[in-house]
């Protein structure tokens, strides 16, 4: 194996051989251990969704780090309309960033303290009472309704992530665990992951100090996961949805072609940085003729490309900022696929 101080390479092999896993890691394992069986005891697929931005810290004490972009909107969406579909959801996000449910209610865009209304009971020695502000109550009790029931049912399970070396070691381990449901699992890998990280062996101990003119850094590629992932780790059972975002729309079929024909899972999901809340573009090979939807195929050859669009809204939901998320009909797609791949093995 080269040094890894020396090579800005690494296979998946050599980057867990040379990079620490996260101090959390077993107990965090444990948990979705628990999670899956009993949901295989249950009966349900399992999806993990995988949502936000990872960091790449630039110090061992970490001062400085370089972050990707993504709020995590399309995963804590996602992971709602999985949830309503039947399936169990590990949600695996970076800290901090949007989850299932109290998405709706943002700190940024829909602060949940501008909902609250305090009423004094007048001629009482009662304290007052906190209320929901009554335009925001129908709204409330269908997002609190839902988010009760997952509760209840057991049926989400969160982790979260902030580094890229935290996100490839946990979704190794997931990976290798949802690996007992074979075809009921899918994966749905939203996250926004750096493609360059700095090595351990090659980090500063303690914060980068100015004063020595301009800073260079020369980072290693992080290891292409998805190959190992889909041959090893889930022993090409599982159903692998990939996203790719780009801001160049002339590269985003041909780069969503490259990964299916690299790694050899079952879809692309290509998205524009400006248009990825009212349109994408599903990426698969097409050996098989896909029952026809209202999407529009345009496949020739070996590949199928189905664009998904809904209308951009000149007057946007307050809540949800749209009338209809896209997810939605992501997600409708995706569980139609995934339903044909089980009873394709099934049957
Ligand atoms: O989290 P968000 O809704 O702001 O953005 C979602 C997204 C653009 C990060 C996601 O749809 C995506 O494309 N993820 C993969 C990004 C990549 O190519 O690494």
């Amino acid at each position: 194996m080269a040094a890894a101080t020396t090579e800005t390479t690494f296979s998946a092999e050599e980057y867990f051989a040379t990079q620490p896993p996260p101090p959390s890691l077993e107990h965090d394992i444990g948990e979705v251990r628990d999670f899956i069986s009993r949901q295989v005891k249950e009966g349900r697929n399992v999806v993990l969704v995988t949502s936000g931005g990872t960091t790449v810290p630039l110090e061992l004490n970490v001062v400085r780090f370089l972050d990707n972009f993504s709020a995590g909107t399309r995963g804590a969406t996602s992971a709602e309309y999985f949830l309503k579909a039947g399936y169990a959801v590990i949600f695996m996000h970076r800290q901090f960033s949007l989850q299932p449910y109290s998405r709706h209610y943002s700190h940024s865009t829909n602060p949940f303290l501008d909902f609250l209304e305090i009423e004094s009971r007048s001629g009482t020695s009662s304290p007052p009472e906190i209320c929901v502000t009554h335009n925001m109550r129908q709204d409330l009790l269908e997002v609190l309704t839902a988010y009760k029931s997952v509760h209840a049912a057991g049926t989400l399970h969160t982790m979260t992530f902030v580094t890229v070396n935290d996100y490839l070691w946990l979704l190794r381990a997931v990976s290798q665990e949802l690996c007992v449901l074979g075809k009921k699992s899918m994966y749905y890998l939203a996250a926004a992951v750096s493609d360059f990280f700095l090595p351990r062996q090659k980090m500063s101990e303690h914060k980068i100090q100015s004063g020595k003119g301009s800073l260079h850094i020369e980072m290693d590629q992080v290891p292409k996961i998805l190959k190992p992932m889909v041959h090893e780790w889930t022993k090409g059972e599982a159903f692998i949805v990939s996203f790719k975002l780009e801001t160049d729309e002339q590269l985003l079929i041909p780069k969503a072609r490259a990964a299916l024909e690299r790694y050899g899972h079952q879809v692309v999901i290509g998205n524009d940085l400006h248009r990825r809340k009212f349109e994408v573009v599903f990426v698969s090979r097409a050996q098989r003729p896909l029952p026809s939807t209202d999407l529009d195929d345009q496949s020739p050859g070996t590949f199928a490309e189905m664009w998904l669009r809904i209308p951009v809204l000149a007057t946007p939901n307050p809540v949800t900022h749209q009338v209809k998320e896209i997810e939605e009909d992501i997600i409708a797609e995706l569980v139609r696929r995934h339903s044909r791949w089980i009873n394709e093995v099934y049957n």
